[in-house]
């Protein structure tokens, strides 16, 4: 049966190599056998650019990836707030294709929208201040001009300010703001909203301006990894 698979937050790291096997394995197992795979963000747990696409951890990923797509899997991919540097380069040696932080998806007579689902959470102010800075042109140039080994220490010391920051911040505030989420499914006037980043896996069902609408958020792969998977009969999300 046709199907389309969606996975986000898989936060890859040489650091956790058993989430590499268990991706490397979904890759060749069940995206193998979907029509499209659409990867929501947050491939890896943090990306300075793409001259890292040789080193050892991210080559075996994208030779995986570039596998999937030769076989006929269409793989589609939105940055993350950890991977937001990823570029054109990857795409090319994985066989991917870069698309829109906002960008519907007609799939088996539906329309979808889908996110990384950062921009959702308008209540983490911090958060979206830090994200106007560094998805500026001008600081990405000058942030890509630096050597390697500076930007991995820029990397490594946002991750551990934000894992302190998390630590005090109320959690309702790392959630979707219930307004913003509305105010998007105006702006595109679909059904079904799908996202990952909070960590929150789940599907919400709301009822906006009279229509039931469905917000499916994407399970993480440090908490054990899962996907959502969308056919003729419908969605569903499934742990692995
Ligand atoms: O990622 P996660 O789940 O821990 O938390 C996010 C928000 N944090 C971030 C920061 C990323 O984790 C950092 C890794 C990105 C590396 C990319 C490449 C290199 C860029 C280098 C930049 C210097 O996205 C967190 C949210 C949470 O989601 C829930 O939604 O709350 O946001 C914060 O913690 C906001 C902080 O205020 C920002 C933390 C980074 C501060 C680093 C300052 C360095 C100077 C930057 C100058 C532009
Ligand atoms: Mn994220």
């Amino acid at each position: 049966m046709e199907k389309t698979l969606f996975v986000s937050d898989i936060h890859l790291s040489y650091l956790k190599p058993e989430i590499t096997k268990y991706f490397l394995g979904f890759l060749k197992t069940l995206a193998g056998q979907a029509q499209y795979l659409y990867i929501l963000g947050d491939l890896f747990d943090y990306w300075v650019g793409d001259e890292e696409i040789k080193k050892p951890g991210a080559s075996a990923i994208i030779k995986s990836l570039k596998e999937v797509s030769e076989n006929g899997t269409d793989i589609f991919f939105l940055h993350g707030n950890r991977d937001f540097l990823l570029g054109e380069k990857f795409a090319d040696a994985a066989g991917l294709k870069i698309i829109n932080e906002e960008t519907p998806v007609n799939l088996y007579d539906n329309h979808y929208l889908v996110m990384h689902g950062d921009t959702l959470c308008t209540d983490d102010v911090d958060y979206q201040k830090f994200r106007t800075k560094v998805h500026d042109k001008n600081w990405q140039n000058c942030f890509l001009a630096k050597p390697i080994e500076e930007r991995h220490q820029f990397a490594r010391y946002a991750r551990a300010t934000s894992e302190k920051n998390k630590a005090v911040k109320n959690a309702e505030i790392m959630d979707v703001n219930n307004s913003t989420v509305c105010n998007m499914f105006r702006k595109y006037n679909f059904r079904t909203l799908i996202h990952g980043h909070t960590h929150r896996p789940a599907h919400h069902t709301l009822t906006i301006d009279g229509v039931l609408c469905n917000r499916y958020v994407l399970p993480d792969w440090d908490a054990g990894g899962g996907y959502l998977q969308c056919d003729p009969t419908g969605c569903q999300i499934i742990f692995l």
